[in-house]
């Protein structure tokens, strides 16, 4: 081999182990989200319709007895429903398919107590149908919540019921398309109808339904469905109805009993633990923030004063969605079959309320500076990747680098309220703190402080900043930094 070729073999093999060195991405750390989750993540929000002969009978939880000629929405129209649900930016739908009273608004095999034995449409509708169109039509997503506990069914308590159980769940896991969400809720409260029994029957929770065979059919049957249950296997309840997070809550969660001892299991949990997560948590279990939104689950007369005002609605989105969790928000369908117009107009203007503020990202054309980038490597790891909206590019750091900081210079006075990070939680849930301060006159002021991030944490500060220069300064992470957004909005006009 001649001097010059092997010179040109040598700078080539060095190039290549260059870029090789400088592309390298960050190791993951800890659990990480399968796809279905990151799906699941990136719709932050969704509705819970609950609508059934509870709705005729102004109950929240019916004893399984209600006749179904009760069952009769004459104005019924999901593209209403779903619309409202749409102008308030909710990305999917979960319908109650089945609430507790066991009345099923499919035309199901498994019971007479079903919706063709209502004079709805002559007994020939079908609600779980329906929803499930007007949500294709309107581009939102579709999912179920079959409640396990049956206060109509005569074997409820026998492992004839959870046949039927099952087979309720592959009825609609089947005939529905695709589901983003198998919802199971953990209530039971013993009393009920039971095929005229009329008594209490108790189930251990923790054996009774065997979820893990049941769950091994979803997978089955609905591969991209994440399953919700107060434990998960993919998210978690956040142990709580009023519809938040706690201020440092984790995607990472370790399913815990009651005692602390045994084997957690839907409705057999210790929900103190759910809002908060744990930093040590074997798994990705991000949590479900669920609440109505109305005071009740299903539409009460009464209650049409307590639509919750678009304002009160946003203070839920940011200790939801800006805690790394969703928020599923209460649907109810009044008697008619339509949602009412207080609730329509509460969705459309915290609909617009959201646009308006995250439509513009004041960061998005500011020069970012960073104190460290991964491999020295701009295009693949530098800051600009934190404003283009992708979330799963990112800015990152060398591997040995676990704090660090980044100037963001706005070119001239900007005014802000919302700050807004995001991890590239690809590579697992990673920063456990970090501080943001402003340059005010002649130095840097600390504005705000939080804890964990992941797929979202959303700062409201108490009062509007303005300035040219933002500091974010990563104070604590066990692993390098892998951080995908950062954004500056304002807030303005929120009643
Ligand atoms: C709970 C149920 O008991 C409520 O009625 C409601 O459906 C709520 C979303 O889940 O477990």
């Amino acid at each position: 081999m001649t001097w010059p070729v092997r010179c040109s073999m040598l700078v080539l093999a060095l190039a290549v182990s260059l870029t090789a060195l400088s592309q390298t991405a960050p190791a993951p750390s800890g659990p990480l989200p399968t796809a279905r989750q990151l799906r699941w993540h990136e719709m932050e929000m969704y509705g819970l319709v609950h609508f059934g002969l509870n709705t005729f009978q102004d109950r929240e939880w019916g004893d399984g007895d209600a006749s179904p000629q009760l069952f009769n929405p004459d104005q019924f129209d999901a593209d209403q429903i779903v619309l409202a649900a749409k102008a308030g930016g909710l990305k999917g739908l979960v319908l109650v398919a089945k609430h507790h009273d066991g009345f099923a608004l499919w035309p199901t095999a498994t019971t007479d107590y079903n919706i063709t034995r209502s004079p709805w449409r002559n007994g020939g509708g079908d609600i779980v149908l329906e929803f499930q169109r007007a949500c294709a039509r309107h581009g939102l997503k579709f999912g179920v919540y079959c409640s396990p506990w049956d206060r109509n069914h005569k074997d409820y308590g026998t492992s004839l019921y959870l046949k039927a159980y099952r087979e309720q769940l592959r009825e609609l896991y089947t005939r529905y398309g695709e589901l983003f969400v198998s919802w199971h809720d953990g209530a039971n409260g013993g009393d009920g109808y039971y095929g005229g029994a009329r008594e209490r029957r108790l189930i251990d929770r923790t054996t009774y339904y065997d979820w893990d065979t049941t769950w091994a059919m979803t997978r089955r049957l609905q591969p991209g469905a994440v399953i919700f249950s107060d434990i998960g296997p993919d998210i978690r309840w956040v142990g709580n109805e009023k519809g938040f997070a706690a201020e440092t809550s984790w995607a990472t969660f370790m399913p815990v009993a009651p005692d602390g001892i045994g084997k957690a299991a839907p409705g057999y949990s210790k929900d103190a633990e759910a809002p908060g997560g744990h930093r040590q948590g074997q798994f990705w279990i991000p949590a479900e923030c669920d609440v109505p939104l109305r005071r009740g689950w299903f539409y009460h007369e009464d209650q049409d004063n307590t639509v919750k005002t678009a304002g009160q609605l946003l203070d839920l989105y940011f200790k939801s969605v800006g805690r790394g969790a969703n928020l599923d928000l209460g649907l109810a369908p009044d008697k008619r079959g339509l949602l009412h117009e207080k609730d329509v107009s509460a969705l459309a203007e915290f609909g617009q309320q959201l646009s308006r503020m995250f439509g513009v990202n004041l960061a998005a054309s500011a020069r970012f500076e960073a104190s460290n980038v991964r491999g020295k490597d701009l295009r693949l790891f530098g800051p600009a990747q934190l404003v283009d909206q992708d979330r799963y590019s990112y800015w990152a750091t060398d591997d040995n680098v676990t704090t660090a900081q980044l100037t963001i210079n706005l070119g001239f006075a900007r005014t802000f309220k919302i700050i807004r990070l995001r991890e590239n939680i690809k590579l697992g849930q990673r920063i456990e703190a970090f501080a943001v301060d402003a340059w005010i006159g002649t130095g840097w002021k600390e504005i705000a402080t939080a804890t964990s991030i992941g797929a979202n944490r959303l700062i409201r500060l108490p009062e509007n900043v303005t300035t040219s220069r933002v500091r974010l300064r990563i104070t604590q992470s066990p692993v390098c930094i892998a951080l995908s957004d950062f954004g500056l909005f304002v807030e303005e006009g929120v009643r």
